[in-house]
Parts: structure tokens; sequence; C-alpha cells
């Protein structure tokens, strides 16, 4: 594979102005900036070239330009990923998808609605909302992350517990392969098994398999009766004891989270705002049910089932909008205080409480000095491990973390995806087979590795380009 560095610049804007025209291809320093660095700041690197198509006719053509000129292609949506995949390592072409903000009207009788990769979350949310229906997908980064990411990174959040990941929204897709290939799967036909499930396959290959330019979303019943309440308790333990009576006894179940005592003081520091409990306690559940009808009474009956006595609860809006905050500002409270190592693991929840007692220890002795918080969806033992005071460029302490996953039969990546971040570690939990299949796949759909690279397959662990 050729780096722009080494291929005639003028000639490959002008190959891709001519798809998209001279505006949206962006060669200035200051227009390709904000195009370059990822949210934390931990991950920068310097973009040949940024491009903006329109749609994914676009899109296929301007991937054909770059395969034909062998140019390594890292595709970008509202740039909110956390594991450095969506920004260039150096020398590639940005192929940024923000214009694909086309978004359908809502299908009611299949409950589905087709989206382009640039529509944001919130955009997606709102609209589901009006027709009656939701998006069934929620997190912190909702204004700025975008369709076409949360696809490449089959995206997680906080109703994954009631609703799954991302993938399990798929109704279909568009994407266009290395080479321009479209493929279209957007008949939204709930049961079609002709084949090989390609758009499964894309979903969560961040960017390295294909580019998602348009989704076919299922949407999920819209449920406006709601409550949240925040359950302090002793420890994670108590955490995952209590999320063993609340998950049978609440089909109303949301979402059900968890912080700890430390995040949650740098939130109150950083947006000035009095503590959300009484009194406070080492760790709290965030727990919300939605239903047709209200649902405080059985949220009510499950505490007391489980003997909470000091829940702080929230009926209306406004009052769980708050109780969110202290759960949502974690990421923006953390990056205030630095530049952050993030890792987004998960692990089976009777080792929860082990792995996170643990995990302290196993940074400092990586980085010492280093502060660790720990915060994340109770529900899919999905813990959010971030570590501050620490070089960004140093991967020990990402190193003893993810060694600590793997010893507690855990995952190295739990809905933020491996990334460049974590490529070098995925052997801790995926065997060598394995690890072969998916470079076997790799070869297969992107023969010249120009699609992110360095992104889920560490370099060197893919057959060589063809
Ligand atoms: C969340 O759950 C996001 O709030 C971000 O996945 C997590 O900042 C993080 O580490
Ligand atoms: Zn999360």
């Amino acid at each position: 594979m050729r780096h722009v560095t080494d291929v005639d610049h003028a000639e490959l804007a002008r190959a891709l102005a001519a798809v998209v025209g001279p505006g949206h291809v962006l060669a200035d320093d200051e227009l390709r900036a904000p195009f370059q660095t990822d949210w934390t700041g931990r991950f920068a690197g310097r973009a040949a070239l940024v491009v903006r198509p329109a749609d994914g006719g676009e899109v296929a053509r301007v991937l054909a330009a770059c395969h034909e000129r062998r140019i390594p292609v890292v595709p970008q949506g509202g740039n909110t990923g956390l594991v450095g995949a969506s920004v260039p390592r150096g020398g590639e072409v940005v192929l940024s998808l923000a214009r694909l903000g086309a978004l359908g009207p809502v299908d009611r009788a299949s409950g589905q609605v087709e989206a382009g990769a640039g529509v944001t979350l919130a955009a997606l949310q709102s609209h589901a909302r009006d027709a009656g229906l939701d998006a069934g997908v929620d997190f912190a980064s909702r204004d700025s992350a975008t369709l076409g990411g949360l696809v490449a990174t089959d995206a997680g959040g906080t109703r994954a517990v009631r609703h799954g990941t991302v993938r399990a929204r798929i109704a279909g897709l568009e994407a266009i392969l290395a080479d321009g290939t479209v493929i279209d799967r957007r008949s939204g036909l709930l049961k079609d098994n002709a084949g090989y499930a390609l758009d499964a396959l894309i979903a969560g290959s961040e960017g390295t398999l294909a580019v998602v330019t348009r989704v076919r979303w299922r949407l999920v019943a819209r449920l406006p009766a709601r409550v949240a309440a925040l359950v302090p308790l002793g420890g994670l333990g108590e955490a995952a004891a209590l999320l063993a009576v609340l998950r049978p006894a609440l089909p109303s179940l949301e979402a059900i989270e968890f912080l700890l005592d430390d995040g949650l003081q740098l939130v109150m520091d950083h947006l000035h705002l009095p503590a959300p409990v009484p009194e406070r306690r080492p760790a709290y559940v965030l727990v919300e049910c939605a239903a047709r009808a209200d649902p405080t009474e059985e949220l009510a009956e499950a505490l007391g089932a489980a003997g909470v006595q000091d829940a702080v609860v929230a009926t209306d809006t406004a009052e769980r909008e708050r109780l969110w905050r202290f759960r949502e500002a974690h990421t923006e409270a953390i990056s205030a205080a630095g530049v952050p190592h993030k890792l987004d693991v998960g692990v089976p929840l009777e080792r929860l409480a082990d792995f996170a007692a643990r995990v302290p220890a196993a940074v400092a002795e990586a980085a010492p000095g280093a502060r660790t918080i720990l915060f994340g969806h109770l529900g899919d033992g999905n813990v959010h491990v971030n570590v501050l005071g620490a070089p960004p460029g140093d991967p020990a302490l990402d190193e003893a973390v993810l060694r600590l996953v793997a010893a507690c039969g855990g995952t190295i990546s739990a809905e933020h995806g491996v990334g460049v971040a974590k490529a070098a570690w995925l052997h801790l939990i995926r065997p060598p087979g394995e690890l072969a299949a998916m470079a076997a796949i790799k070869a297969a759909l992107d023969p010249r590795g120009i699609l992110n690279p360095g992104a889920v397959l560490a370099p060197g662990s893919a057959a060589p380009p063809r």
C-alpha cells in the first residue's frame, strides 16, 4: 500500500474533486484540523486530504479512486469515537460521512426508517418519537455521534440492557466495499437468511471491511411513562446482587448503570452540583424503568424486595435528567481533568466486583501515581476504565488492565470498538484460529488493505496486501 506522501497530491485531489466537487476536498491545514484529532485528544494524525461526499454513489466513486491508487482511507462520522479509529494515523484520506444526512419517513407498519450515515443519534431519536416510536439506543454523545459510526462500532449505550446493541437495530444497510462495490441490503425484510449476513458482519467491523452509507433502522415501541432511581450501595458486589433481584422483577427495566463515589465527586466538582444523595456511599446504581403506564410502583416494590430503603427516586423529566447528569457527565468531567486512557471492557457479572477491586492496583503498578475512575453499564457487565495522569503514549497500563480483563474471562472491547487503541491486545481474548479467520475476511473484502488500516487487526496480523 502506498502513502499519499508518495503520490501526486494534486492528481488525487483533482480525481476526488471530480467526484464530490472542489469545495468538498479539504487540503488546507486549518480546514483539515478538526478531522485529525479524536475527541479525547489522545489520538491524532495528519490527513493527506479530507473528502466529503454527498451520498453513497459518491462514496463508491471516492473509494474506487483511492483503491485504484492504493491510498489508505479512514472513514469518519461524528468523530466521537474513543479508540482512535476515526482519525488518521498519518497520510490517509479522511472520508467524512457527515453530509449523508438524509432521513426518510418512518414506515409505521414495519417500524423502520432509513437514514444516511451522517444522521445524528439525537436526530433519529426525535424523528422516531414524532412518529410514536423510539430509536431504542441512547448515550451521552447523542448530539454528535452519527449512525454510520454507531453501526461501524456496533455501539451499545445505556438501553442495550433492554434492546441489545446497534446490530440488533439493523434491518438492512447500504455499505461500500474498498473497491467501490455497493452492498445494498435495504429490503427491510427481517426474515432473509439467503446467504451470508454481510450486514451483520459489516456492523462492528469499524470501517475495516466496508464504509456504511445508509441504514434501515428497526425502531422500538415508545414508552412514555418513566421513573429513575439512584441507589447508594456499599460496593459493586451489592450492585450485582441488586441487579439479580431487579432484572426478573422489572419487565419495564430500561437502563441500569453504575458509578463510584470518586467519579461522582469529580462530576459534582466539574458541574458545580451538590450531591444527589443525603449520605455518600462507595457505589451507586442508576436504574430507569419505562412503560406505557407509570412504572413507579413496580420499581418501588422491586427495590423494597431487594431491601433498598434509601433510593432517590425521580418521577418527572427534569428530576430524571438531573440524576442522569451524574452518570452521563463522567466522560466530560474526566476530559476536563486531563487526557485519559480509556479502556471500555466487559466482564461476566459474577466477576465484576473482583475485577473492579483489582483494577486500581494493576494501574498503579504500570503507571504509578495515575488515577483510575470506573463507571459503566451494570446490566451488560460493561466497565469504562478511565485513567488520568499517565502519559498518553505509554501502553503499559492499557496492557495491564486488558490482561486482567482476559484473566477474568472478559472482553477487551464491549461497545467502543478495538480501534487502534487496543488492536495490539486482541490476541489476549481471540485465539490464533479466530484471528486468522478475521484476517482472511479482511483480505477477501479489502485485498489492498486500504480501509482503516491499523484498526481492529494489528499491523502485520492481516495477510499482505495484494
Ligand atoms: C458512556 O457510557 C460512554 O458514558 C463513554 O460509553 C465512556 O467515557 C467513557 O469512557
Ligand atoms: Zn458506555
